[in-house]
């Protein structure tokens, strides 16, 4: 089959520097990041690194909430919904009520005195998304400026390098500084070529931030704070960082980092660079109708040309593959995860905390890594879900006497389970953990490594056996959990009392039954544990079945309520469509049908209107085949939530909807939720002609596939184990396998079998048209 390589570069570009924040490039490692504004007489790196976060662990759990379950529970079931609240943000409410936030490192200020903005000229600014690498280049009379700057991984640095056409023209001040100059405690030089900026954040790590040059020719010299480098033909500068979350001494450790890197020869730094880099982001490639692609455009000017009508699919492909860039960029084995922010945050107090939402925010950040062949950037996640347990014990125990282990809606640096901030649409609802966990079961199945499984089994075990623990007996036998609410929705009660808090949200218990399968598949991969296994059999049958209401929408709650904002951004109520896998067209035709009229309603009163809320709505589309409407919605997620540097605009800027959007142009390529490798599930006319490399659906096999003209041309499925594999597409197709036709099992129009060998090519073609018959 062909490669969609590309002959022109997946870049972002820009013919001018960075005014704001929101067009400055991100880069990153996983642990250190960096906004580049790109100045040509003055360069602003904004940093961050990912462990730096205000304050340090506490226990915060409300010592009164266990005594008052009873009481919130009997007012929630007699419908007294204010009272049950008032008690429960009194009684459940964590002291104090908010975990930790993340903020920034701070900034690294070069100030270029011999240039003039006035005789700077052909501008130029690209982040090339194949390599990784941020490139600025200009002309100032004569001589021509390059910079370039990257991320590495392999290095633990932030690299840059700046070189003219002609020698001795590199001259500059370096300066760090945290909120400029505010929330800095120490600031030295070092050693004649390093400025190093040390603190504490609010009582919790102990941070320091380093820049080291090594500048060729010229002179170079420390004056106060600044590191001062004149006539130099070119410099290398490497930004490196530490707290002691993970460094006993972060001060040396960052100055032993930094002088490490420093000691490698540039183009070393660079190679090893782009090598890991390419290692993780080639495995996937997309080009989607050739349109505009070659345009060489502003970015953003793309953007407003979308914004005005125009269809533009390449820039739907660079902002799928600008995705997997961010994912590669802000969550890498070692680091935490990306959180709302992913690691780009400015704020000293961010947005919501720039910390974990667990409520739809940081799953979502984790969408496109399994299929977008990214699995390594999930472990992140998972080592975060580790930390979680023992915390979550706790709070199953001291809050609701339970065993087991429950987060809420929010989690920290920390892995603070404790219920967040004292806002009733969403802080009440202890399912967070559950969610979580099924990322373990997704890993497992999209890999199908069986250690791994040994491994997340019993965290999976853990969050479920709270819920077994937590759910209380309807009159009718059924199981709900109580109090939870549906995030972070109000509905209304026949008498006219509004609320939030309430029993059985149809989440909790669609959430609930996805863990308890997982649980149950999991357990009999292993072969262990057959005893709570049978529990959860047992309580699985008990779990409320999903309704649908009088709209003809999947109930949000257990009751057909009234919704208070009939377009709310959360709708969570089809968690079971995504990411979960109980609704499917082909099984459950009459609540898909039901999920479609939840999808009209919300979206006919205004929903889709953050940018995660967009990026979920596409996901849910592909999951009903519509592809057209999962096409408008990727359309209106950049036309309406993305920022000139494509960044996702809440607003603010919040990361999820990047992932979510990336996730939900995989999910309308492939889909293998529903026991098939289903190819081009949901394409949209606008994408008729492309080809995609690299994909990877669950049972661990990766697929490539080429189409034209809306109709699969060829596809490439290569399992990574030997077994038995089934396939849906929506045309007749033959197989071949080394060189072989190959005839599948049929069974039925769309669904075919077939068994194939650990890494064998098994090729897809649409059926030649039979000759008629003379
Ligand atoms: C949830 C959402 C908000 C926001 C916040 C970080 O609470 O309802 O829209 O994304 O998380």
């Amino acid at each position: 089959m062909g490669d969609a390589r590309l002959e022109y570069k997946e870049r972002l570009f820009f013919h001018s520097a960075a005014k704001h924040w929101d067009e400055a490039f991100p880069i990153g490692n996983g642990r250190l990041g960096a906004m580049i504004f790109g100045g040509p007489c003055s360069e602003r790196l904004q940093l961050n690194e990912d462990s730096l976060w205000y304050g340090g662990p506490r226990d915060r759990h409300n010592p009164d909430a266990l005594a008052h379950l009873p009481e919130i529970r009997r007012l929630i079931f007699e419908g007294k919904l204010k009272e049950a609240e008032s008690l429960a943000s009194l009684a459940l409410t964590a002291i104090p009520e908010t975990q930790r936030h993340y903020v920034p490192l701070g900034d690294l200020f070069l100030h270029f005195q011999t240039l003039d903005n006035n005789q700077v000229i052909d501008y130029e600014r690209e982040l090339d998304l194949s390599e990784a690498v941020v490139s600025i280049s200009f002309k100032a009379g004569k001589v021509h400026y390059r910079r370039k700057i990257f991320a590495s991984y392999p290095d633990g640095a932030i690299v840059i390098r700046l070189t003219a056409n002609t020698p001795g023209q590199i001259s500059f001040t370096a300066r760090m500084g945290r909120e400029r100059f505010r929330y800095v405690d120490r600031i030295r030089t070092e050693e004649g070529n390093s400025i190093l900026m040390s603190g504490n954040s609010g009582g919790g790590v102990n941070y320091c931030g380093v820049l080291m040059c090594k500048p060729e020719g010229g002179q170079m010299r420390t004056i106060g704070e600044h590191l001062v480098v004149t006539n130099a033909d070119a410099a290398t500068l490497v930004i490196s960082a530490a707290t002691d979350f993970r460094e006993s001494d972060p001060e040396s450790a960052a100055f032993a980092n930094a002088k490490r890197a420093a000691s490698r020869a540039y183009t070393d730094l660079l190679t090893a660079h782009i090598e890991d880099y390419c290692k993780l982001f080639d495995r996937t490639s997309i080009r989607l109708d050739a349109a505009f692609n070659a345009v060489e455009q502003d970015t953003s000017k793309r953007l407003e040309r979308m914004k005005a009508g125009t269809e533009d699919p390449g820039l739907q492909a660079l902002y799928f593959q600008y995705g997997r860039y961010l994912l590669i960029a802000s969550s890498r084995p070692g680091s935490l995860p990306a959180n709302l922010q992913g690691i780009w945050n400015k704020d000293m107090l961010p947005a919501w905390d720039s910390k974990f939402t667990i409520n739809i925010n940081a799953q979502m950040n984790y969408w496109p890594a399994e299929i977008c062949n990214l699995p390594e950037c999930h472990e992140p996640l998972f080592e975060l879900i580790e930390r979680m347990i023992p915390n979550g014990r706790r709070t199953a125990q001291v809050m609701y006497g339970c065993g087991g282990s429950s987060a809420h809606h929010n989690t920290d640096i920390w892995a603070d389970t404790a219920p967040q901030d004292l806002y009733l649409p969403s802080t009440y609802w202890p399912l967070g953990l559950a969610w979580l966990c099924l990322h373990l079961w997704e890993h497992y199945q999209f890999e199908r490594n069986e250690a791994f499984l040994n491994h997340a089994y019993p965290m999976m075990k853990e969050a479920a056996a709270f819920l077994v623990d937590y759910m209380v007996e309807l009159p009718s036998g059924e199981l709900v959990t109580c109090p939870s609410v549906s995030p972070e929705n109000t509905y209304r009660l026949p008498n006219g009392e509004t609320g939030v808090l309430c029993y059985g949200p149809s989440m909790d218990i669609q959430i609930a039954r996805e863990l308890f399968l997982a649980c149950l598949a999991a357990g009999e991969q292993l072969e262990t544990d057959m005893d709570f296994l049978t529990t959860l059999k047992l309580t699985m049958d008990k779990l409320p079945q999903p309704q649908i209401g009088r709209h003809g929408q999947i109930q949000e709650w257990i009751e057909d309520y009234e919704e208070v904002e009939p377009g709310h951004r959360h709708i969570s109520h089809l968690f079971a469509l995504h990411p979960g896998t109980q609704i499917t067209p082909e099984k459950t035709p009459s609540l898909s049908a039901a999920a479609r009229r939840t999808l009209e309603r919300r979206l006919a009163n205004g929903g889709g209107h953050t940018g995660w809320s967009r990026a979920w709505i596409v996901n849910f589309w592909a999951r009903l085949g519509d592809a057209e409407e999962a096409y408008k919605n990727v359309t209106a997620l950049l036309t309406h939530s993305t920022l000139p540097n494509l960044l996702d605009n809440h607003p603010p800027f919040q990361i999820d909807g990047n992932f979510g959007g990336t996730a939900g142009i995989a999910e309308m390529l492939l889909q293998s939720h529903a026991d098939a490798i289903h190819l081009l599930p949901a394409l949209p006319k606008a994408w008729s002609n492309g080809e995609v490399t690299g994909l990877r659906a669950r049972g661990a096999v990766t697929v490539d596939m080429a189409w034209k003209d809306g109709q699969l041309k060829h596809a490439v499925l290569k399992p990574d184990y030997k077994g038995v594999y089934r396939i849906r597409c929506n045309l007749p197709i033959q197989l071949w396998m080394e060189g072989e036709i190959y005839e599948p099992t049929q069974l039925d129009a769309s669904n075919y079998s077939f068994e194939a060998e650990a890494g064998t090519a098994i090729h897809v073609r649409a059926k030649p048209e039979s000759k008629p018959a003379n």
